[in-house]
């Protein structure tokens, strides 16, 4: 460091310390001799908003100078985490920060930990979102996030006897420095009752009014999302449902003070709580409230801000480009017709051009059963005027298409908003599709099967709408700030350069992969990290690992495409080779998992029974003398995340081939230089081509054959399981009750289950998996290729970085680049 440096350094610490002590005196009210650790992170964060305040109106009005086109990002998940690290770390004061706290004698590393998790997302997609949030504002894309500000995050996993327990989480207990209430931007949100229509002068289309019966308002909360070096500030606005307050008060006034209350709780219980992904459960009221109110909330909110700009809706796609997140938002398609029709009074025509250049969707899923559909009842009695607009579209539509000769009954049935087969309902898949001028989906792979399967139809009448976006993940959160071991490292031999450009200058690790010393210090940073998460292990589930061990970690929600079963089957057959030759040559190997099942998916969570039974079992068996431990970390969450991906040896990405869209964390754990094991499945298949088969381990079925297995109907595993002895074995020890004596049948249902119909092909997949996984004992064995192996995989995943997803979008679906 030179001497300027240096003295501006101290200058800014001698600030910044100040600028804490006002903000705990004055704005928390506590002097520093009684501050909690709470009190003192509620100063620090205030003091680093100030620095993003000023920022973010910069940026802002910045925004509103240029004029430029904005890109509108609707999700109804953010899964964020923690914001303190990340707002320092991209504003450049963490290090200032550390020493003006070090001055008060506080560590930074125990306030940061009293930050609750914001974790108003269930996994894959609402950490995207997250992600994209901090790109946009790292390359410059002005972009507002828009959501539900959730009192009530995904519930708190707690493991009681082995079982999965949900608790409420409670974020906003102690309130939340990052947002800001803005009582003045509000909408009113309508829900019910009846349209009437009226025949317009001169003929033409008929006017519709829509009589709603009951107002909901939403009030915005903005979280200022800085990029790094503090490039730019963009808004993430979240939305709160309250009553209509004249409403509410006619009501109080009249003396109906239940009621009143009543109607307050129903307003409010829509930005209540994040709906948990559940296959099993979708079609549930609340969660239309949610989708609806979000994108009323946020469409008025854009176009009002568009209006006041330019004065007119005619040039909306030049200046917004609005991004679905799954069909979640889809309803935006009806309620953007209905805004620009009803309200602003385009004729249809002009209105459907400028949706369906304004809207794009991607899509994040191939499995049926998670494609959103919703009765045609409900939509009817909850949103009427909605649902004859999205007759309309619909009868463009076919009309359309057989005027382009269509008559094809079957084609015509498949491509229809509405689906008749099952009671009637809305096909939100179809209706994003149709709504939007790009589709996309998540990975190569996914895009492919998009074509082939769920939107084949359409895709047909379309052919250039769908089009691929490859995930990515930010490295600021997933590298700099989870591994600042490695991150360190890398600096030292790369130069601080790194920092601003990883996706091209991670490549010139390469040649370092063949230097033994720098081998060395890689697996020193691991092993850093593994103590850690050693600790972390012994204090939350009382289970002592070695920080030596292969740590071999299968974290994600749990699901039963995502296989968490054939981990653990292979966990058993471990432990029954072991028991069979205990003085054997074995690699001790730590198996970690950690996810949350949706409450009401029992299949799942009886698979994170079994896991701590197994657990239990295995950890309790003097006959492993410890080469193998198992261990369940309850209530995996972001925070949980950054502390286990940076410690981990071996990645388990072990989908159904032809299932998981991309996956993310397959790349949090390639960029720290864990090894995976895993299927040719999502994003696993550009990462084997970045990264080199050599330096993965891939096994299994690919899509394809697990396709053709299906098409020839081959569910049933019995074959399959008596040509394994090492199979069999195991699945009679878990059906015996091997794991379960205190209940001996709890897993005859899902051993049987699994021999009659292998939905997911865990049976088909078992030996080669078995296999793939000696392979990676043998590796193991052999430090050097496996050090070598890991430093390339850090070196090669800078094409996943999320700020070249967000460049793709930017430039080839919004056009902002
Ligand atoms: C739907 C209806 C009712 C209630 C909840 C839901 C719901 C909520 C969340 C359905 C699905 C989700 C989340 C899906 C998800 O996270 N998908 C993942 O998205 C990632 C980002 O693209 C991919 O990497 C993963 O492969 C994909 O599984």
């Amino acid at each position: 460091m030179t001497q300027e440096s240096a003295v501006s350094l101290s200058d800014d610490v001698a600030a910044f310390r100040e600028k804490v002590l006002r903000k705990l005196t004055y704005s928390v009210g506590k002097d520093p001799e009684h501050a909690s650790d709470y009190d003192w992170f509620e100063a620090v964060a205030l003091a680093a908003r100030d620095r993003i305040i000023d920022h973010w109106m910069e940026c802002t009005r910045q925004t509103y100078k240029d004029g430029c086109k904005r890109v509108y990002y609707l999700s109804l998940e953010f899964l964020i985490g923690r914001l303190l690290v990340d707002s320092l770390s991209n504003l450049g004061l963490l290090e200032v920060a550390r020493e003006a706290l070090a001055d008060l004698d506080v560590d930074i590393e125990r306030i940061r930990l009293v930050e609750p998790d914001a974790a108003l997302g269930n996994g894959g997609l609402g950490r995207l979102a997250a992600c994209f949030m901090e790109s946009m504002a790292t390359l410059g894309v002005a972009a507002h996030g828009y959501g539900i500000r959730y009192d009530h995050g995904l519930f708190r996993q707690a493991i009681v006897d082995g079982w999965q327990h949900e608790q409420t989480e409670t974020w906003l207990d102690f309130g939340n420095p990052w947002e800001f209430e803005r009582p003045e931007v509000s909408y009113l949100i309508g829900f019910g009752g009846h349209v009437t229509a009226m025949p317009a002068e001169g003929g033409g289309e008929p006017k519709h009014f829509w009589h709603w019966a009951e107002g909901v308002r939403a009030i915005a909360y903005d979280t200022p999302i800085v990029g790094w070096r503090g490039a730019s500030v963009n808004t993430l606005r979240l939305w709160r449902a309250r009553a209509e307050a004249d409403f509410h008060l006619e009501r109080f006034n009249a003396g109906d003070h239940i009621g009143a209350v009543a109607e307050e709780a129903r307003a409010q219980s829509i930005s209540r709580v994040l709906y948990p992904a559940d296959s099993t459960e979708a079609g549930q009221e609340l969660r239309l409230r949610q989708e609806y109110f979000f994108v009323a909330a946020s469409l008025q909110d854009l176009l009002r801000r568009h209006l006041d700009q330019r004065g007119t809706l005619d040039n909306l796609p030049d200046y917004a480009a609005i991004q679905l997140n799954d069909t979640h938002p889809a309803i935006a398609v009806a309620e953007l017709m209905r805004l620009l029709v009803d309200v602003h009074g385009l004729d249809w025509q002009r209105a459907w051009r400028l949706t369906t250049a304004t809207l794009s969707y991607t899509n994040h899923t191939l499995l049926p059963e998670a494609l959103e559909t919703w009765p045609v009842g409900l939509m009817e009695r909850l949103l009427p005027r909605h649902m004859q607009i999205i007759y309309l579209i619909n009868a463009h539509h076919l009309d359309c298409l057989r005027d382009r000769g269509v008559h094809d009954a079957d084609l015509l049935r498949s491509v229809s908003l509405i689906e008749e087969d099952h009671g009637r309902r809305v096909r939100m898949g179809n209706l994003a599709f149709l709504g939007s001028y790009s589709v996309n989906g998540v990975s190569a792979l996914h895009t492919q099967l998009m074509r082939k399967t769920v939107f084949t139809d359409l895709h047909g009448l379309y052919p250039q709408r769908i089009n691929n976006k490859t995930n990515g993940i930010t490295f600021r959160r997933w590298l700099y700030q989870a591994n600042p071991h490695l991150t360190r490292l890398l600096v030292e031999n790369l130069g601080e350069a790194l920092l601003d450009d990883p996706e091209t200058r991670l490549r010139g690790l390469e040649p370092f992969a063949e230097q033994a010393a720098f081998r060395q210090r890689f697996a020193e940073q691991r092993l850093a990290n593994k103590r850690h998460l050693a600790a972390l292990i012994q204090e939350r589930v009382g289970v002592s690992v070695d920080p030596h061990a292969l740590f071999d970690v299968h974290v994600k929600r749990i699901h039963e495409y995502k296989r968490q079963l054939l981990n653990l089957l292979h966990t058993v057959a471990l432990y029954h080779a072991i028991c069979a030759d205990p003085g054997g040559d074995w690699v001790p190997r730590v198996k970690i998992f950690a996810g949350k099942a949706a409450a009401s998916y029992h299949q799942a969570k009886l698979i994170i029974k079994l896991a701590n039974d197994i657990a239990r079992t295995i950890n309790d068996d003097p006959t492993v003398r410890g080469l193998l431990k198992v261990v369940f970390l309850p209530n995996y969450n972001v925070s949980l995340a950054e502390d286990i991906i940076p410690a981990a040896d071996l990645s388990e990405q072990i989908s159904t081939a032809g299932l998981e869209a991309s996956g993310t964390s397959n790349m949090k754990f390639a960029l720290n230089g864990a090894l995976t094991i895993g299927t040719l499945d999502g994003a696993n298949v550009e990462m084997s081509e970045q990264i080199g088969l050599e330096h993965m381990f891939i096994f299994g079925l690919t899509a394809q054959q697990v396709e053709a297995r299906k098409r020839a109907g081959e569910f049933n595993a019995e074959a399959t399981i008596i040509g394994s002895r090492r199979l069999s074995e195991v699945l009679s020890a878990i059906r015996g009750g091997a794991f379960s004596a205190e209940d001996p049948g709890r897993y005859v249902g899902l051993v049987d289950g699994l021999s009659w119909h292998d939905t997911y092909q865990v049976c088909a997949d078992f030996e080669a998996y078995w296999q793939a996984q000696l392979d990676v004992e043998a590796r193991w064995r052999d430090p050097d290729s496996w050090w070598r192996s890991a430093v390339l995989n850090t070196a090669r995943t800078g094409w996943f970085s999320s700020d070249r997803t967000i460049r793709e979008y930017a430039s080839e679906i919004w056009k902002v680049m």
